[in-house]
This record gives structure tokens, sequence and C-alpha cells, in this order.
């Protein structure tokens, strides 16, 4: 094992330890917290905990990989992103209150919008920095991140958030507010990370260590975006089953 020298690498070190922690321990939290909701909304809670569970695994393999100083390899995170950010869209549909009829139709164009986001940004992420094709991948990836957006603004998810009213319908927009924030740390991150692009060169990160920054980043984005967003996920299923009549076990 080589020997991990700048303050750089130990603070991605420590950042995928923290990472592999806490996917792991939320892991265990949804599991035991399905019980919790009535089984209408089950469903997202198991959700949230496959994705905690498919995060610890892929963080630990990032930790391993990069404590072993071998080379690094991007595809564990683009793995994980790829089952995780459709399971991430689907739980939303469980507790979003739209119509059942709907539901399953809505669920399968925002996970394809989802898969195909993460499928078109990863040739960009290995592009070389600066190059046309680390742009261009970029757009493509963006066109499937502004309509996951549009539709929960304006699309179905934004028709059906609009006739819900009191605590539900508080603690759904914020559940799209925090997707909206977290959720644009990743292609910010993906800019500052390529040291040529147009980004970094405006804010003069040039000169930085911009895979330190591009992995810290992605990793607090991460643990946000999948422990953060369950526990509001959690906290939505919970109101409607109460609402619904439900006593918690
Ligand atoms: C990429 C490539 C560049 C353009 C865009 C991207 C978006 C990534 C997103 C990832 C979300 C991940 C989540 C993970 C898990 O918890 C692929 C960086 C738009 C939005 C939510």
């Amino acid at each position: 094992m080589e020997k991990l020298v700048t303050s750089n690498d130990q603070l991605v070190y420590n950042a995928f330890s923290f990472a592999v922690a806490a996917m792991a321990i939320s892991f265990v939290y949804y599991l035991v917290s399905r019980s919790r909701v009535s089984p209408a909304y089950r469903s997202a809670v198991t959700m949230s905990a496959m994705i905690c569970g498919i995060a610890a695994y892929h963080y630990w393999r990032m930790f391993s990989n990069f404590a072993d100083g071998a080379p690094w390899n991007e595809g564990y995170r683009y793995a994980d992103w790829l089952l995780t950010v459709p399971l991430l869209v689907a739980e939303l549909v469980v507790v979003s209150g739209v119509a059942k009829e709907k539901a399953s139709g809505l669920t399968t164009k925002l996970a394809v919008a989802a898969l195909l986001m993460i499928a078109t940004g990863y040739p960009g992420e290995i592009a070389e920095s600066g190059s046309n094709a680390s742009m261009i991948w970029f757009a493509i990836s963006m066109v499937f991140f502004v309509y996951i957006l549009w539709n929960l603004f304006a699309g179905e998810v934004g028709q059906a958030l609009k006739g819900q009213s009191g605590e539900i319908g508080k603690k759904l927009n914020n559940l799209r507010y925090v997707l909206l924030v977290t959720w644009s740390v990743y292609p910010i991150a993906y800019l500052l990370g390529d040291s040529e692009s147009f980004l970094a060169k405006a804010i003069g990160l040039e000169a930085m260590d911009s895979s330190t920054l591009i992995q810290v980043g992605y990793t607090i984005a991460d643990v946000l975006a999948k422990p953060g967003y369950g526990l509001l996920i959690l906290g939505i299923a919970i109101a409607r089953s109460k609402a619904e009549g439900y006593k918690e076990a």
C-alpha cells in the first residue's frame, strides 16, 4: 500500500470512510423503519434501504481502491448512480400523491430519464479535460436533468403537488427543493472537476487539485441526496400513514 501523503489525499480518504459509515448505518435504519409506515408506502422506505445499501458497497469499493493507491476507477460512482438515481425518483412518486393509475407510467418515464442522465454523463466524465466530448456529453446529460426537474416543478409531479396543502404539502415542497439543491451539486462538481472547463477557469480553479474537490463534493452531495433525502421521504410516508389512520408499530 502506498502512503497517503498529501492533505488532499487525507481529505478524500476521510470523506470516503465517513460515507461508508453513513450509508451502511442508514441501510439498517431504513430496513427497520418499514413498519413505521402503512403497507401502501413501504416500498418507498424499502427503496431508501436499497439505495443506501448499494451506496455502502460502492463507497467501500472506492475507499479500498483509494486507500490501496490503485488506479482510480470512476466507474464505481457511476455504477452506483445508475442503480440509485432511478430508485430516488421512483420513491418520490410513491409518496407524491400522484393518482395510482398515473404512478407507474410516471415512474417509468422519470426512471428512464434518470438512467439516461447518468449513462450519458459517464463518457463525458472519463473524457479528457476540456475536450469537446466532455462538453457534448455534459450537454446531453443536462437535457435529461432539466426534464426531471421540469417534471417535479411543472409537469405531472408538479401538478400533483399543487393540490396538496397542509403538513404533507409542505413536506413535499421541501423534498423537491432538497432534490433541486443536492442534485445541482453534481453538474457543478463535474464542471469544476474539469480544470479546463469554462466554470473552473472563470473562478480561477486551474491551479487547485480539482480531483479532490470533485470527490469530496460528490461525497457530501451523496450523503445528503441518499440518507438525508430518505429521512424526508420517511417523514412524508409517516405523515400520510397517520392521516390515513395507520398506527405506527
Ligand atoms: C452528471 C454529468 C454531467 C451532467 C449532469 C450530471 C448529473 C448528475 C446527477 C447525479 C445525481 C446523483 C445522485 C446520487 C445519489 O444519491 C452525470 C454529473 C446533469 C444529477 C442524486
